[in-house]
């Protein structure tokens, strides 16, 4: 029985399958028509006399704050006088019926005075538009240090947006409960923080908020910020009305309201020594942050703690400058700002192998992270598998051999070229806001002996609950089926941080851990007092007592049902913080990240020279997945991060015109599908327990998403068996078009 089941039966239940509550109205937005400009004025009368329709909520109908930023208070829930993005909510209509609520939406007429909008980070930046000011992390003399390189490369990259396509559109229902109370249902990552904008814009006190979640139909980052302003809507529009509201957005809404991956335009200088060993590493990141500042220079932050990859370089300077432009506020996606970094400093070893005239893979083996060696921001590596992963992965896959059995095939074939590139991972793992790091669990035991397990970790298909199930059987020492994960809510765990950063096992699983300890100890004690032996003697093992090694005839349930009768408590609360972690934003030093998850990918690729069109043959894997808490479950993470990664770097192409989305729907919009799937193997480090995270286990959400870079280099070296004189730019995604115009362009 895996909890995946009601999934396959279709029983799983999403927002927009909940039980409708009787009155329930349905609510639509009206959004921005235009980029940038003023609002006029707001017209709803002919809205309002749609039969139907109850009601149109606009900034004045807020009885709190109309302010839902997160990290900078930048964001209207509704836009009150500027325009900032097409797509910007204005107005919310609340009707009888679904139907009749996008009627009305549609029957709202806003006036507008539009103005000129910016829509190009380097515009942006060189107009001073900012979310915040730009941070520059610096270790050793990087300008003295390029003054004595052998060989200095400069360009230019750049990474575009990426959709977060989760099967379950963004969406919430909001319940009023006597009291001025509420209940909201929401698809969020965060439910704290929705619970903490809701009562900021609602005015009432948290307390009086409780969001639940049931599981996300997927969020990817999506959900980890912009679920809240649909979940606001939901509650201001039953605030109002006195009635339950569902907000839920079609997928055209979705595309077009919603941030994306944020796209980066990146300076680059690189400096190498004549044993092709990095020296010095400068860049400048341009974030397109979009139109206000939702996660952005959390996800900068990210960017520059990844600057330098898996790599040593002993000279790095590298800006991030958060730009405003007039697009919707763009925010996290799975990697959080490290692959659009790591996309960077892989351009410039592209860079420095043409240069030198040698294959990418002899520098990248050169220059990885070894024991004690120091990230730009002063943490140490420690246990750093780099070394270990990629030679392991050169080995069992004999990558000399298939370098030369590639060459072997273009000089064979003309129309058709194959190419190779590997890629190392290190990321680093632990919310970059320090005060992030913490999760709680509540776990009771009923007197029947089954197990409740709530925490604040939020299911959104990753896995998460098949862990935490994993880590409470093991602990209480009980098979999994006796125990259930609950749904998430902020009445059973309170001030959570978001499911985010890879971190949500992590965590959460730790607080389960300390959690179900604190009740078995006290069973323990129990079954000593029962047996009449030492604690220390007693176990329990798959819902047996166990004492002095041999099975007793206490079973689980008898002893949970004795504790019990000597009034003790079967329940338990755990905290967990993830300890020795810190930062200085002054002087961005600090040890940000408790661990670091490490790899090594290799990519083979094939393009037919006629057309364009590529495939990717081969994709191969050397993971430092710690100790599994869930193998199938981690052999999936790698595999679909790879394939969702894959998307961003060669078909996931996002373009606006005049800040209007282009590919807005899913006719023109294209992710990878099972036919673009490669052939995944992925060979998972033994020997690597992590003594960081719970049961020496390791995160996993995150990284396997970047491995996925190499096959953009890979088809970079496949286009140069055909063109081997190509001077490339480095903009990511490589589509075929952009294939085709290397290749004959
Ligand atoms: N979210 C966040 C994240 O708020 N902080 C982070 O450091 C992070 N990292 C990865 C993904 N989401
Ligand atoms: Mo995130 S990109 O919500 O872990």
């Amino acid at each position: 029985m895996s909890i995946f089941d009601s999934h396959v039966r279709g029983e799983s239940q999403f927002i927009d399958d909940l039980p409708e509550p009787r009155h329930l109205l349905h609510a639509a937005v009206v959004v921005s028509p235009i980029a940038h400009g003023r609002l006029l004025a707001v017209d709803t009368a002919v809205a309002l006399a749609i039969e139907g329709v109850v009601r149109v909520l606009t900034a004045a109908d807020i009885s709190g704050v109309n302010q839902i930023g997160g990290i900078i208070e930048d964001e209207e829930l509704f836009a009150a006088n500027d325009l900032h993005f097409i797509g910007q909510p204005v107005a919310l209509v609340l009707a009888e019926s679904r139907r009749i609520s996008r009627r009305g939406a549609a029957a709202v007429t806003l006036e507008v005075e539009e103005y000129e909008g910016v829509f190009d980070p380097r515009e942006a930046a060189a107009k001073g538009l900012l979310i915040s000011g730009s941070r520059t992390i610096n270790i050793g003399d990087v300008d003295e240090a390029f003054s004595r390189c052998h060989l200095v490369v400069e360009g230019c990259a750049s990474s575009g947006a990426q959709e977060h396509l989760y099967l379950e559109t963004q969406g919430a229902m909001c319940l009023p409960l006597e009291g001025g109370r509420f209940l909201l249902h929401s698809s969020t990552q965060a439910p704290t923080v929705v619970q903490r904008i809701t009562a900021k814009v609602l005015a009432v006190p948290m307390q009086s908020i409780e969001v639940e979640v049931k599981r996300l139909g997927g969020a990817f980052g999506g959900k980890e910020d912009q679920a809240t302003p649909w979940a606001v809507m939901a509650a201001l529009g039953a605030q109002v009305s006195g009635r339950p509201v569902k907000i839920v957005l079609s997928r055209h809404e979705d595309l077009r309201f919603t941030g994306k991956r944020h796209p980066y335009s990146s300076d680059f200088k690189l400096g190498l020594d004549e044993n092709n060993v990095f020296v010095a590493y400068e860049a400048t990141l341009y974030q397109n942050s979009g139109a206000a500042a939702d996660l952005s220079t959390a996800i900068l932050e990210r960017s520059l703690l990844h600057s330098s990859n898996a790599y040593l370089i002993p000279h790095v300077r590298v800006t991030g400058i958060p730009c405003k432009t007039n697009l919707a506020p763009n925010t996290a996606f799975r990697g959080f700002g490290a692959p659009q970094a790591m996309f960077v400093l892989e351009s410039a070893i592209s860079e420095a192998a043409n240069a030198l005239g040698i294959d990418r893979i002899e520098i990248q083996r050169n220059n990885l992270l070894a024991e004690g060696d120091l990230f730009p921001f002063g943490m140490v590596a420690e246990n750093p598998h780099a070394r270990r992963s990629f030679a392991d992965l050169e080995e069992r896959h004999d990558v000399r051999g298939l370098r030369k059995e590639i060459e072997d095939f273009n000089m064979a074939h003309k129309l058709r070229k194959r190419g190779l590139a590997l890629m190392p991972v290190c990321f680093g793992i632990s919310f970059t806001s320090t005060f992030l790091n913490q999760a709680g669990a509540l776990v009771h035991v009923y007197t029947d002996g089954s197990v409740a397990v709530s925490t604040g970790a939020v299911e959104m298909g990753q896995g998460v609950n098949v862990k935490i199930l994993n880590i409470a059987a093991h602990e209480l020492g009980i098979p999994a089926d006796r125990i259930t994960v609950t749904r998430t809510s902020t009445t059973t765990v309170a001030n959570t941080s978001p499911t985010a950063a890879s971190s949500g096992a992590d965590m959460n699983g730790m607080a389960t851990q300390m959690a179900c300890s604190a009740i078995r100890k006290r069973l323990v004690d129990v079954a000593a007092e029962i047996h009449g032996c030492e604690s220390m003697a007693v176990d329990i093992v798959d819902g047996v007592v166990v004492v002095g090694g041999k099975r007793t005839g206490t079973l689980w349930n008898d002893l949970v049902w004795q504790t019990y009768f000597k009034r003790i408590n079967l329940t338990a609360q755990a905290h967990y913080a993830t300890p020795g972690i810190h930062y200085d934003r002054e002087t961005e030093t600090g040890k940000p990240f408790a661990y670091h998850v490490f790899g090594a990918a290799a990519i083979e690729v094939s393009i037919d020279c006629l057309r364009g069109t590529y495939d990717i043959d081969r994709v191969r894997i050397v993971h430092d997945g710690g100790r599994s808490l869930a193998p199938s479950v981690d052999r999936g993470q790698v595999e679909g991060g790879v394939v969702q990664g894959l998307g961003w770097m060669l078909m996931e192409e996002i373009d606006w015109s005049n800040g209007r989305l282009l590919a807005d729907s899913l006719s023109t919009y294209k992710i990878p599908d099972i036919h673009s799937a490669p052939d995944i193997e992925c060979v998972f480090l033994d020997d690597t327990a992590n003594p960081h995270a719970v049961l020496a286990s390791k995160a996993i959400g995150e990284p396997p998403f970047m491995y996925a870079i190499g096959a953009y280099f890979a088809l970079i070296d496949a286009i140069k068996a055909y063109r081997p004189d190509i001077k490339v730019e480095y903009e990511a995604p490589m589509t075929p078009e952009k294939v085709l115009k290397l290749l004959h362009g």
